[in-house]
């Protein structure tokens, strides 16, 4: 058996993506229930637009999104029925504490996530829960400006002592922040971040990720404090970046936009700022603001495991009459071997490997995949029922690739859980017609439908793959 016998199988989602009831049990509004569909969207992500309340006109799929909130537990049912040890989720900062700055937490936002990890239980899947999934209370943004302000330190660090307390034994592995990296790409989403006109942006960007991996720290911290079974992971948007040719300044830039994303992850796991981005901060004339105490607990409190996003592997090329394509929030290179999505995504499975080497030689921790797949446009029959080879294919590549690179090359391996295991809603474009699951919903871009759940092809597919561990894809 190729894969370790407790391998952990199982799917992903994100509270924003999947919840919906957005006003319900005492929930407090938050930066993604105010991203709409549309053209707006992107710029709303990248913190070129201000969206402060809800204008008509606009569609908000997040406010609704597969209600989840009443359907948990005919999902987990079915997850369970799938064979997931794992359920991937993320807790809504705005159920915890509304506003963000209160001393008191709300009592029904943690009771739903309790009830929901002891129905986990019930099925024998352990939760793995991501602290933050691009969510920030929509209080501490417009009061105090998101993650640019020093002072959600605390806030965060006081949502991860109530939470930390009260799932203890419920819970032991957490993940600090949702693609931490992201924060450079979509900094609405990645730290409540927009900005004014004529700011430096880059500033306020690494200032506030200076800030988030302060609150990374401190959640290790406290949760090792809490419990010493408890497992922090880190998370990054991972994806090799591949010089387009064999140039020195390709390979040369290639190797700075990978240090761009290890960075946070040199940090978290690590314990301190690298040389390089020290000097690449000077260089482009940043300062970072510290605080004396910060660097020994960067220092002293590092993750335990290092966890991941796998979409595609990156292109760099120095020459500027090489075009970029668009596909994801990453530009890139397009790459003439690959094959794209639907959605313009390039398809590379032996990048997996690639990846997954790069992170295991430069870290020499434990790796875990909590996030992969493929974005699709499904037809269902009239019964509901999805035939969805071309998302088999996908991942059957990528769990042989992932295989591979615990058999060949030696990588530790925890786990593996498929990005959106039910449709959701997608994070780039808001619709529902790009889905990942192994579970139909049936719910459109409009947001309507039933809501009723039908197992896709996949779903027998995955099940067959987790009860053999990996051997039979
Ligand atoms: C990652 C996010 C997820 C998810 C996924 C797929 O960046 O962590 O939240 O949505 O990408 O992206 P999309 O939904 O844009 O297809």
């Amino acid at each position: 058996m190729v894969l370790r016998k407790d391998f952990l199988w199982g799917g992903a989602t994100a509270a924003n993506q999947c919840e919906g009831g957005f006003n319900e049990g005492g929930r407090g509004l938050a930066n993604v229930d105010l991203i709409p569909t549309g053209e707006e969207r992107r710029k709303i992500i990248r913190g070129q637009k201000k969206m402060f309340e809800f204008e008509d006109g606009y569609f908000y799929p997040a406010k609704e999104a597969i209600d989840m909130y009443h359907h948990y537990k005919e999902d987990i049912a079915l997850f369970c029925e799938m064979g997931f040890n794992v359920y991937r989720l993320s807790i809504a900062w705005s159920r915890i504490f509304p506003n963000g700055d209160e001393q008191e937490p709300n009592e029904d936002g943690l009771k739903f996530y309790e009830d929901l990890f002891k129905e986990c239980h019930r099925h024998g899947i352990e939760p793995l829960v991501t602290i933050t999934h691009f969510d920030c209370p929509m209080h501490l943004i417009e009061e105090y400006g998101g993650w640019r302000n020093r002072k959600t330190i605390e806030f965060y660090e006081r949502l991860c002592q109530v939470i930390f307390n009260r799932y203890k034994g419920l819970v032991k592995y957490w993940l600090t922040f949702n693609e931490i990296n992201m924060i450079l790409h979509a900094p609405f989403l990645g730290a409540g971040l927009y900005f004014e006109e004529g700011e430096n942006q880059e500033q306020v960007k690494y200032q506030a990720a200076h800030h988030e991996l302060v609150a990374s720290a401190l959640a290790t911290k406290i949760a090792h404090e809490v419990d010493p079974e408890n497992q922090v992971g880190c998370m990054l948007a991972a994806g090799e970046y591949y010089p387009y040719t064999p140039n020195p300044e390709d390979i040369l830039l290639a190797q700075k936009r990978d240090r761009e994303n290890y960075f946070f992850i040199d940090v978290q796991s690590r314990g301190a700022y690298p040389a390089y981005a020290l000097k690449e901060l000077e260089q482009k004339g940043i300062q970072i603001t510290m605080e004396s105490g910060d660097t020994e607990l960067l220092k002293e409190h590092t993750v335990d495991f290092i966890s991941f996003s796998y979409y595609s592997s990156r292109v760099a090329s120095a020459d500027p009459e090489v075009k970029k394509t668009a596909g994801n929030l990453f530009a890139t290179v397009k790459n003439p071997y690959l094959k794209t999505s639907e959605w313009g995504w390039q398809i590379d499975p032996l990048g997996l490997r690639v990846t997954m080497n790069s992170l295991y030689d430069r870290y020499q921790k434990p790796l875990f995949i909590v996030e992969n797949g493929l974005g699709a446009v499904d037809e269902p029959d009239k019964n509901g029922y999805v035939e969805d080879d071309y998302r088999i294919d996908y991942l059957a590549q990528h769990l042989q690739v992932m295989k591979d690179a615990v058999e060949l090359d030696g990588v530790d391996l925890l786990g593996y859980t498929s990005w959106g295991c039910i449709d959701l809603v997608s994070a780039g474009t808001g619709e529902m017609k790009k889905r990942y699951g192994f579970i139909y919903v049936d719910r459109d871009n409009e947001g309507k439908g039933t809501l009723k759940r039908y197992k896709k092809k996949s779903f027998y597919w995955y099940k067959k793959v987790i009860a053999t561990n990996g051997e039979d894809l």
